[in-house]
């Protein structure tokens, strides 16, 4: 199995629900360990730029919006199939459609306010990390 880095965004909500070491600790259950780590405030250019994939679709502003209303913690992941591992932690994007004992169906309450992003691909995790992350501040290991 390949070994991949996958990024993953604590969102605000969770961020103020005091529940980060919670979603460490399930990334570390499932075997991703955490290579680079920040905590942030985005600003609207950052949110804007790192969801410019879904920029005409109509949730475009309510999720750039959602996404500076607080702190979040962005981390990059590294792990055997760490982008499927991840979204499987994560559960789907509707809290209300995620299977149980998922982080979005635990910890999340909207499909705006939904907890977690991870990437969805091995291309688009590549410029997340670097969107986030200079190569110095990985640490492969
Ligand atoms: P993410 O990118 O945050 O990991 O989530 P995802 O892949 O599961 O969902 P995606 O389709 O990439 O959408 C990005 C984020 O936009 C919000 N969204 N709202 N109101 C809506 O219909 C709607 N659809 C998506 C969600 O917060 C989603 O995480
Ligand atoms: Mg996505």
């Amino acid at each position: 199995m390949a070994i991949e880095r996958t990024l993953s965004i604590i969102k605000p909500d969770a961020v103020a629900k005091n529940v980060i070491g919670q979603i460490y600790s399930r990334f570390e259950g499932a075997g991703l360990k955490v290579v680079a780590s920040r905590m942030a405030h985005l600003s609207r250019a950052e949110a804007e730029g790192f969801y410019a994939v879904h920029k005409a679709r109509p949730f475009f502003k309510d999720l750039v919006e959602f996404m500076i209303s607080g702190p979040v913690m962005i981390q990059a992941l590294e792990g055997e199939n760490a982008i499927a591992v991840n979204r499987e932690l994560m559960g789907a994007t509707n809290p209300k459609e995620a299977a149980a004992g998922t982080i979005r169906a635990d910890f999340a309450e909207s499909i705006d306010a939904n907890a977690v992003h991870g990437s969805d691909a091995p291309e688009t995790a590549a410029v997340e990390i670097a969107y986030f992350f200079p190569a110095s501040q990985v640490f492969s290991r």
